[in-house]
């Protein structure tokens, strides 16, 4: 549930020393966002720290000690906007979506949709460079489906990115779509429905791209996604908290967090923990992803400081912290050292209640020595902090100077009365005044490509007609709706997060708005060393600073990553460079005429956003 208040997560936690920054292993590059020049690129990096190894010159390989190399003169001082490697390398998958059953805690079989018959699905893993290309078949008797490929750019391919009623029809029951794209960035993401609610029931999976780091280690670990887990169906869970909202009140509660998909329940009575095995010395790269569909987590491993080196496909100076703050959609990749006494100890991930999370149950995995027996950890806690803010002390790798302006477009979020489906008159989510309501039968695509100015109100359609120029964005919350932490989410780009201010750990009821000043506010922006990233927090009751470059043409969905707040309408549509997105292929119009076959007839019809 998102509004949970507790009084007692009021009483201020002993914050203490979290962990010092180091100096970055790696050189560091000043450049401009705006460069458009590949080779004004690719200038050397030159060691900068005594820590470092090795420098990012480009030439040298990618080993334990030089993980900032890459090699044939990509590294990771090359800016992944300008310059990629193409390997002419196509990784092929297959995922098949069924309608079966799955129970990762124990708990009970319940019914779920799975990829491939398993929970999650399966990684899918490629190098920098490498041509994605994965077949999807949709083999559930009566939901449409199609997979978005969460914070991948797709430059120059938007019919690829997967959202249903934008870039493409979903695929009907029976039916099978190709998604082919090139793999420009680097790092860890994951892929998920961005039909209705349905990655709750279980269509998700993560996407690991090889690629150079900002530190080193020895062991790449993989994914390790973490998630709120409901008994419930998300089609059930969405439909009671659509009726909760109506009166103001939070929808259910999570009944548990899953670890790389799997915890005992909450009573510890069923289920098992994952078990990750480390050998003392060693480092290790962990790949965090918050799959959740509602609650914000906060990760630790007990004794072990997490050294951060991304935030979700951007690389940033290696930072220490003791926990780390996940939104729903965010990643960060970490390493750990291996340097504690051997034995047992608890990674936890806790729901964040001072971000208005609550879930009946706690994430827990082992993480064990391989000298000693795997056995459940006495190891104590980190203190948690109390305030729902990201980890703060992070500085992008490649710093990229945004042109500062004060003119921003406001976007309001808040409630407003129903354009979705769910029928008029009911109270929903909005950005800019409006619910998004797409339409499955004939996506924006459609009426882009017949040059179709009457789309419905309800694709929430924001024009950005010029290519090649900055656009600044203010989300702030309004009064009349709770006030409450939504984690932001943009297609086709990482945006520049150039602050954000607001409540912390409050009751969403009473806790003050807090509005963006105009006149004041746009001076104590980072305007020089932003964070880019492709999720991040609107604060409760605040506002969230964002900018973009215009510079891949597209209809790019906008929303809260909350899957709860975008089937109740809270997402928009920017249309980026309309003139130059290029035209559909020949297998979206096939897409699109199978499911107009089969939706008139189907036995389910829309009753949310679509997405
Ligand atoms: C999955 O199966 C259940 C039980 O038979 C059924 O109620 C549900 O409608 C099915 N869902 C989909 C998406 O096929
Ligand atoms: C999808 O299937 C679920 C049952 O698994 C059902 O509740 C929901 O209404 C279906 N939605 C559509 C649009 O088919
Ligand atoms: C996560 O689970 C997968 C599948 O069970 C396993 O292969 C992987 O090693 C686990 N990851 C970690 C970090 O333990
Ligand atoms: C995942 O995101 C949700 C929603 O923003 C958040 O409540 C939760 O704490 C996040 N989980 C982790 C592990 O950070
Ligand atoms: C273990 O490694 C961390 C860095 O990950 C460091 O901060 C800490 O001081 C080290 N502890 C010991 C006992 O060496
Ligand atoms: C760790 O992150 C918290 C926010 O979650 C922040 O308050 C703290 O300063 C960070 N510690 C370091 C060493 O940056
Ligand atoms: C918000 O919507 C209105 C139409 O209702 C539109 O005129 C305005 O441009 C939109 N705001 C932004 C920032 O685009
Ligand atoms: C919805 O519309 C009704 C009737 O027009 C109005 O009384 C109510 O305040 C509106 N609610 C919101 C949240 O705008
Ligand atoms: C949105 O609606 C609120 C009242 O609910 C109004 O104050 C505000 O001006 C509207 N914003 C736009 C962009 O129309
Ligand atoms: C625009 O879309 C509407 C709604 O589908 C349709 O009725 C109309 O014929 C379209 N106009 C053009 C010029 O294609
Ligand atoms: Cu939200």
């Amino acid at each position: 549930m998102r509004f949970q208040y507790l009084a007692a997560s009021l009483l201020t936690l002993a914050l203490g020393t979290q962990g010092a920054k180091i100096p970055a292993e790696v050189g560091e590059l000043n450049r401009r966002a705006t460069s458009t020049s590949a080779s004004s690129t690719t200038s050397s990096a030159t060691s900068s720290s005594a820590s470092s190894t090795k420098s990012a010159d480009g030439s040298c390989s990618n080993g334990a000690l030089t993980r900032s190399c890459w090699g044939n003169g990509y590294s990771i001082a090359t800016d992944f906007d300008q310059k990629h490697p193409t390997t002419s390398q196509t990784v092929s998958y297959n995922l098949e979506i069924t309608n079966t059953t799955c129970n990762p805690d124990g708990n009970g079989a319940r019914t779920c949709l799975l990829i491939n018959g398993q929970y999650p699905g399966p990684t899918i893993t490629a190098n920098w460079g490498d041509t994605l290309s994965i077949t999807v078949k949709n083999s559930m008797q009566d939901n449409g489906t199609g997979i978005h490929w969460h914070g991948v750019r797709q430059l120059g391919s938007n019919e690829q990115d997967g959202v249903a009623g934008i870039t493409e029809c979903p695929i009907a029951p029976g039916d099978s779509k190709t998604y082919t794209f090139l793999c420009t960035q680097f790092g860890t993401s994951w892929y998920h429905s961005h039909f209705s609610a349905q990655y709750g029931d279980g269509v998700v999976g993560s996407i690991v791209i090889n690629g150079p780091a900002t530190a080193n280690y020895d062991i790449d670990l993989g994914p390790y996604p973490v998630t709120d887990w409901y008994y419930r169906t998300a089609y059930q869970i969405e439909a009671n908290t659509l009726t909760d909202l109506q009166s103001g009140a939070p929808g259910p509660n999570g009944d548990n967090i899953l670890v790389n998909g799997t915890n005992k329940n909450a009573a510890g009575t069923t289920g098992s923990y994952s078990v990750t095995k480390i050998t003392a010395g060693k480092k290790y790269r962990l790949r965090l992803i918050n799959t959740s569909v509602d609650n914000d987590i906060r990760v630790s491993l007990d004794n072990h400081i997490l050294e951060i080196m991304t935030t979700d496909f951007v690389p940033v100076k290696p930072a220490y912290n003791q926990t780390i703050l996940l939104a729903v959609g965010q990643r960060y990749d970490v390493v750990i050292t291996a340097n504690q006494t051997a034995g047992n100890y608890w990674f936890r991930a806790n729901v964040a209640t001072d971000c208005q999370s609550a879930n009946n149950g706690a994430g827990l995995a082992i993480f064990s020595y391989d000298t000693v027996t795997v056995a459940n950890p006495t190891s104590t806690s980190y203190s948690f902090p109390s305030s729902c803010f990201e980890p703060t002390g992070l500085a992008p790798f490649w710093s990229q100077p945004v042109p500062s302006t004060s003119a921003f477009s406001n976007l309001d979020v808040g409630l407003t009365n129903g354009s979705v489906d769910t029928g008029a008159g009911l109270t929903v989510w909005g950005i800019n005044n409006t619910s998004i309501d797409i339409q499955w039968d004939k996506p924006m695509r459609t009426y882009l490509q017949e040059g179709n100015t009457s789309y419905p109100v309800g694709e929430n359609v924001i024009n950005l007609p010029t290519e090649g120029v900055w656009t600044y964005w203010l989300i702030q919350e309004v009064s009349a709706s709770p006030h409450i932490v939504h984690p932001i989410h943009l297609h086709g780009h990482d945006f520049f997060v150039l602050g954000s201010s607001g409540d912390n750990n409050q009751n969403p009821n009473t806790a003050p708005i807090v509005t963006f000043n105009p006149s004041s506010d746009p001076a104590t922006l980072n305007w020089n060393t932003p964070i880019r990233r492709d999720t991040a927090i609107l604060p409760q009751g605040g506002w969230l600073a964002l900018a973009f470059y215009t510079n891949n043409p597209g209809a790019w969905l906008f929303h809260c990553h909350i899957a709860w707040h975008i089937s109740e309408g809270l997402g928009l549509d920017f249309v980026e460079a309309s003139g130059s997105i290029p035209a559909p292929s020949s297998a979206y119009s096939t897409t699109c005429s199978n499911w107009n076959k089969y939706y008139p007839t189907s036995y389910y019809k829309k009753d949310d956003s679509g997405i």
